[in-house]
């Protein structure tokens, strides 16, 4: 694999230096410190910006868990609220008008540097996000004895508005003191009565180092190693999200102090070597996973000027394919078993009340996050997402229960399936909204069960599809059993159907059986009929979705040649914005397995839709067309798409631009590229599948397909000549390359290989 990183000759500057703005809608400023030049490491517990700053260098904490409920009134304009920043550091050592500057994001170690020479010293920062070890980790060497020197505090030191009480019940208060020579913050936010503690250890090698009114100082040390690690008292199971009372969601008795400082403890008798080589070893056995190489150039130039000859058209591969592995980066860093699910924002943020309150947004925005996983070799990266259905779903179960009774009370029953919604937090789950003015209908709740057809199909895990994957999939078609309505010709319609947050005359726009619910209500049907073949399971149900799943006629052609977006619609744009960002007529097509190459006529008409679409959108909206162009197997077209992404949609970290950063476009760019190089959704792998003139000759490796296969790749002239494929599952193995259509029998745990 080549070397991956991000470089910068400059650091992040501080300006827009609130950096704990209250109204997300003031927070797109072209020169955000944060958001556009700070660097993200993390290791699923919590998220660090590192800014590279030499004089006071600043270390932004996020743990996802610290959040206040997201809330639309007055002081929240923006409707947010929701995640709250757990602390920053700040390192002073004075160091101005340095020289030879220099910081980088390393990809294949997800380690940080920052390096440069002060008064002819050399200095070198590195830090990591150990997840074995759940600790933050830096160490800060020069080239010359006894020239380490710097105090370190808290916000809370420099009068930043860290605590808040405002009356409102979102405060958050906390203590920072030194105790036996660590910095220690603990503290509560209100609402949820969250429980907080982090603790940092700063061991040096020579010199002194002193802690007192929560600051550390060290004087001429030779080296020094800096170790943080932090927690809360949340609990991932029902109880969080079954209890009404906020102040009740989470028990007092799992104060993390324990945890916390027995965390410290252990990571405090490991030397940098060691912390490192266990952070490495873990780190490395999942993105070592997949490799693509689309060009032999590595383009060793700054981040930024990289970016800045990308949009000039300068269309590097190189620089594909650092944004194809920051994807899987950032998803390793943001979502790991233990952990939380990465949201909105990964688990990066810098906000008192963050864009969307950092929630877990249920109409593509959550999906999205996790397409990667599932194609490019990070399954156990979906794992916290389980880990978060298990916990919400008996809320799932009382919002299907007041739905079903409020809309559809002739179809009550006592088992009326789940409902998920648009929202989700750690703490509660939106219920589905009112179907008259909602923004999104029902099938929302298929778009996220659809997540758990993937992670089946790509891993073939048994045990997760036996006692979660079925469930959850029943459970949701019971619930779009109930909400349709038959009309004369038979066809069974979503009876109050809206295709999220599109537009029309600038009102949500309500109908019966739009394209969105009709896909995903059919899809999940589909894959619910799926997995009980796989797991034996025929019965009343299973029949009833057989006898009923061909009355939902999920895919419309209108006389524009359109996939139809409602069903009243004749013409494209008939209805609705015609460039609006989301394109649910389509979501058949990517995640869905609908719309496929198997008819032709859907693949055109797909194609005429997207053409209309336009490309230019925010960025998520930018990644889910890639993918579409992908399933459309236009190699050219969704290569117009990488370079809109790459060019308009990123910062100069590379972190994707809704604008603000949302990361979910940095994930659907990352599932977006692999679907170019192989696809598996049609009952056969297809490698190459929508390849590029421009990537005319290159590799894979690892890549993963549904069935268990894992498959390498190599191409010339945009011909495969080489392909292998790894069978975990032992499953009959039909692969395509080209117009040739393979079947082999194979083993579990054997390599095939094919020489074309
Ligand atoms: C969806 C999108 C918005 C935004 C929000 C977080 O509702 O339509 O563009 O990304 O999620
Ligand atoms: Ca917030």
């Amino acid at each position: 694999m080549k070397d991956y990183s991000l470089i910068y000759k400059k650091p992040a500057p501080f300006r827009n230096d609130d950096l704990f703005l209250r109204d997300h809608r003031k927070c797109n400023i072209p020169e955000d410190g944060w958001e556009r030049w700070s660097l993200p490491i993390g290791n699923g517990y919590m998220g660090i910006n590192i800014f590279g700053r030499t004089d006071e260098e600043r270390f932004l904490i996020t743990e996802n868990s610290l959040s206040n409920p997201c809330s639309y009134n007055d002081k929240y304009p923006g409707g947010a609220a929701g995640l709250s920043n757990f602390c920053s550091f700040y390192l002073t050592t004075g160091h101005n008008k340095v020289k030879n500057y220099s910081r980088s994001l390393n990809l294949n170690s997800a380690l940080c540097k920052t390096e440069y020479t002060y008064k002819n010293v050399r200095f070198l920062r590195e830090h990591f996000a150990s997840y074995p070890d759940n600790v933050f980790v830096t160490r800060i060497t020069a080239d010359k004895e006894k020239a380490v020197s710097f105090t370190l505090k808290s916000e809370v030191s420099l009068n930043r508005p860290y605590l808040f009480e405002e009356g409102d019940g979102m405060g958050k208060s906390a203590e920072i003191f030194t105790e036996d020579g660590t910095l220690v913050i603990r503290g509560k936010m209100d609402y949820y009565n969250i429980l907080f503690e982090g603790k940092l250890k700063v061991i040096a090698e020579g010199g002194t180092v002193s802690a007192e009114n929560g600051i550390i100082s060290v004087k001429e040390a030779d080296s020094v190693l800096i170790l943080f690690t932090c927690g809360t008292n949340y609990k991932s199971d029902g109880r969080v999200f079954l209890e009404k009372d906020p102040k009740k969601k989470l028990d007092e008795k799992n104060d993390p102090h324990k945890k916390v400082s027995e965390t410290l403890k252990k990571a405090s008798a490991l030397t940098y070597n060691e912390l490192f080589t266990r952070h490495l070893k873990d780190y490395s056995s999942l993105f070592g996973r997949a490799d693509i190489s689309l060009t032999d150039e590595s383009v060793c130039i700054p981040t930024d000027k990289l970016l800045k000859e990308y949009r000039k058209k300068n269309y590097t591969s190189y620089t594909e394919e650092l944004v194809f592995q920051y994807g899987r980066y950032l998803l390793i860093s943001s979502s790991r078993p233990g952990g939380r699910p990465a949201n909105l924002q990964g688990i990066w943020n810098r906000y008192d009340s963050s864009p969307w309150s950092s929630g877990y947004w249920h109409n593509i925005n959550v999906q999205m996050n996790y397409w990667p996983s599932f194609n490019t070799n990070l399954h156990e990266c979906f794992l916290p997402y389980i880990e978060y259905f298990n916990a919400y779903k008996g809320l799932a179960k009382e919002h299907a229960d007041e739905y079903i009774r409020n809309y559809f009370p002739e179809n009550f029953s006592d088992d009326n399936g789940i409902a998920v919604a648009t929202g989700g937090w750690l703490y509660d789950m939106e219920k589905l909204p009112d179907p008259k003015t909602g923004h999104s209908g029902a099938g929302t709740g298929a778009f996220t069960v659809k997540l758990f057809d993937d992670y089946y199909e790509f891993t073939r895990d048994k045990d997760f599809l036996e006692n979660t994957g079925y469930e959850a999939l029943r459970e949701m078609s019971v619930l779009l059993s109930k909400i349709l309505e038959k009309q004369e010709d038979g066809t069974l319609l979503s009876k109050y159907s809206a295709s999220p947050e599109q537009c029309h005359n600038d009102e949500y726009y309500h109908t019966k059986g739009c394209a969105f619910d009709q896909q995903m209500i059919f899809q999940c049907w589909k894959d619910t009929l799926k997995a009980a073949k796989a797991l034996g399971i025929s019965d009343s149900f299973t029949a009833y979705l057989e006898e009923n799943i061909d009355k939902l006629s999920p895919v419309l052609i209108g006389l524009s040649g359109q996939i139809k977006e409602f069903r009243e619609e004749r013409y494209y744009g008939d209805i609705g914005e015609k460039k609006h960002r989301h394109i649910s007529q389509l979501i058949g097509l990517y995640p869905g397995d609908i719309i496929t190459g198997e008819n032709e006529e859907y693949i055109k008409a797909a194609q005429i839709t997207l053409n209309r679409r336009g490309d230019r959108s925010t960025g998520w909206s930018t990644a889910h067309k890639l993918n579409l162009w992908a399933r459309t197997k236009n190699g050219n077209r969704a290569y117009d798409l990488v370079k809109t992404a790459v060019s308009k949609c990123m910062a100069t970290n590379l972190w994707d631009l809704h604008p603000p950063f949302q990361i979910d476009g940095n994930f659907g760019f990352t599932a977006g590229v692999a679907e170019m190089l192989l696809q598996s959704h049609e009952g056969f792998i297809d490698v190459l599948p929508a390849l590029p003139d421009k990537w005319d000759s290159g590799s894979f490796s690892g890549l993963t397909a549904r069935g268990g296969f894992t498959v390498d790749a190599e191409w010339k002239g945009c011909k495969a000549t080489k392909i292998s494929v790894f069978s975990a599952a032992g499953e009959t193995l039909r692969i395509k390359a080209g117009t040739t259509l393979l079947e082999q029998k194979t083993e579990k745990g054997k390599t095939y290989t094919f020489n074309l």
